[in-house]
């Protein structure tokens, strides 16, 4: 049996997702990749689970690829890079902006690499003050891959994304935060504790509000402002129907504290 590079911690409405590679900064060879993606089904098919916290084990987030799994002895001439993200980051990318769960993460410690990208991946991002962000790609002479180069460049602009891409310089969590690329950076013996509290509001929220609104923030990525409010029709028309926005409403008219059921 292989060793469990991802933990799990069930919490009420939300669960918490480690990566457990601590000494080697969390860094994904391709079996954690395989477990983190059966940790996240695992948390979809669990009806109770309204929302995920990724974090790292130890002092770092994640190193993003382990590079001594890229030998360039083993490797040959002309290793073909675009085969893993095919097959494994990609498809971590687009099932974390797809999930219908609001994704947390918690950064820890240092996010370099893919790991800084799966990181901007999610859906909010807390930051220890401590930890950095970094465009490591340019020191092994690659480019941000994992979605990087297009949450540098839509959440910063093309000057502040070149610089980050261009040399590695890492970002510190307060400043990525001033810049929009987090949403906070905390005091590091606070993280978790505001974590929690954040994963606890959204798993409060009706589970369909926060999967239909994600959809619709990231059709906005690429709409036109008349083609958004067509989607927010479309969205909205699909959240008047449940059975959360009734117990909304009921819930202010009666001065009470909503609750919702995942549907
Ligand atoms: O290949 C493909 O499939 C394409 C996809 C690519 C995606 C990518 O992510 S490419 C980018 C890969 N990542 C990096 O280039 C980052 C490499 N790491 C670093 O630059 C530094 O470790 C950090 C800046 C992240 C942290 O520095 P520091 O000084 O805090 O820690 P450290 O001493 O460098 O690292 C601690 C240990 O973790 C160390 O091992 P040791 O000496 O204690 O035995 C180090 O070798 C190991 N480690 C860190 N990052 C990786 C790693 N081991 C393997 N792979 C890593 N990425």
């Amino acid at each position: 049996m292989s060793e469990s590079y991802i933990k799990t911690e069930t919490h009420d409405g939300y669960r918490t997702v480690i990566l457990n590679r601590p000494e080697v900064l969390n860094a994904f060879n391709e079996t954690m990749h395989l477990q983190l993606q059966s940790t996240i089904d695992d948390c979809e098919s669990d009806k109770t689970c309204r929302a995920i916290v990724l974090t790292g084990a130890g002092r770092g987030f994640c190193a993003g690829q382990d590079l001594s799994d890229r030998d360039p002895v083993l490797m040959g001439d002309s290793p073909d890079l675009g085969l893993g993200l095919e097959k494994l980051y990609n498809p971590l990318i687009r099932r974390i902006r797809s999930l219908p769960l609001p994704v947390i993460c918690a950064v820890n410690g240092v996010a370099a690499g893919a790991g800084a990208n799966i990181a901007l991946a999610c859906d909010i991002v807390l930051a220890a003050k401590s930890a950095k962000f970094i465009q490591a790609f340019s020191k092994i002479a690659l480019i941000p891959d994992a979605g990087g180069t297009f949450w540098l460049t839509r959440r910063l602009g093309e000057v502040r994304a070149k610089a980050l891409a261009m040399t590695a310089q890492p970002l510190e969590a307060e400043l990525a935060a001033q810049w929009g690329l987090i949403w906070q950076a905390v005091d590091d013996d606070q993280l978790m504790n505001e974590t929690a509290v954040l994963a606890q509001r959204l798993a409060a929220n009706s589970s369909r509000a926060n999967a239909l609104t994600k959809q619709a923030i990231h059709s906005a990525l690429t709409n036109s402002l008349d083609e958004q409010l067509d989607v927010e029709r479309d969205l909205q028309r699909q959240a008047g129907r449940s059975g959360d926005y009734k117990e909304g409403v009921q819930a202010f008219l009666e001065k009470r504290a909503a609750v919702f059921n995942r549907e």
